[in-house]
C-alpha cells in the first residue's frame, strides 16, 4: 500500500486530500516533526531534504507536494494525453506551488502581489467552477489547496475577488477535503 509520509500538521494534507478525491488506499506515516523525526536518518533515507511530505509506492520514492500529486494524476487521475494539456497541468501545479505560495505567504511582498495575483485567478473563475473549467483536477488540489491555506492562516481580504470566494467555498465544502486539510 501507498505510503503517506507527514507530519501532524503539514502540506503532507495536500497529498492526503488528493488520495481521498482519487479514493486511493494509503498509509499516512505519521512523522513527530516536533522531536526531529523527519531529520532522522530512516527518513532521510527517503527524502535527504528532510521535508514532507514523501510518498513510498511500491519500490519508488517521491518527495515535493508537486510532484507527488502530479505522479498521483498520472497513475490513477485522468491526465490528458496531449503534451500541450499536460503542460498547462503542470504550468498551474508549479505556479502554485512557487509563485502564488510566494506571493501570498511571505509577508514582505504580500500586499504588492495579492492583487496582481488574485485579480486574474478571479477573472478565470467567474463563470467556471474550477480552474480548468467544469471539471475539478489535479490543479484544484494545487491552487486550491494554497488559497483555502490563506483564508485560514492569513490577513488577507479576499472580498474584491468573490468568484475566488465562492471557488475557496466550492473546495472546503468538498467531503476530501474536509477529512484532510479541512480537520485542521
Ligand atoms: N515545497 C515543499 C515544502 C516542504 C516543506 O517545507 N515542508 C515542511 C512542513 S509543511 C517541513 O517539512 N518542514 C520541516 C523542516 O523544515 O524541518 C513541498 O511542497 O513539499
Amino acid at each position: 500500500m501507498l505510503k503517506l509520509y507527514g507530519g501532524a500538521r503539514s502540506r503532507a494534507s495536500i497529498v492526503q486530500w488528493y488520495l481521498e478525491e482519487l479514493n486511493i488506499p494509503y498509509e499516512f506515516v505519521l512523522l513527530d516533526m516536533a522531536t526531529g523525526e523527519h531529520q532522522q536518518p530512516e527518513y532521510l533515507a527517503i527524502n535527504p531534504m528532510g521535508k514532507v511530505p514523501a510518498i513510498v509506492d511500491g519500490d519508488f520514492q517521491l518527495w515535493e507536494s508537486g510532484a507527488i500529486i502530479l505522479y498521483l494524476a498520472e497513475k490513477y487521475g485522468n491526465m490528458p494525453n496531449s503534451l500541450a494539456e499536460r503542460s498547462i497541468l503542470n504550468q498551474w501545479v508549479l505556479f502554485a506551488n512557487s509563485t502564488l505560495a510566494t506571493g501570498l505567504f511571505v509577508e514582505a511582498s504580500r500586499d504588492k502581489e495579492t492583487p496582481k495575483l488574485l485579480t486574474p485567478l478571479n477573472q478565470m473563475l467567474t463563470g467556471q467552477p474550477y480552474m480548468l473549467g467544469q471539471e475539478f483536477t489535479v490543479v484544484d488540489i494545487a491552487v486550491g489547496s494554497m488559497l483555502a491555506y490563506a483564508t485560514m492562516m492569513l490577513p488577507i481580504d479576499f472580498s474584491p475577488y468573490p468568484a475566488v470566494v465562492d471557488y475557496i467555498k466550492r473546495i472546503k465544502e468538498r467531503s476530501a477535503f474536509q477529512k484532510t486539510i479541512g480537520k485542521r
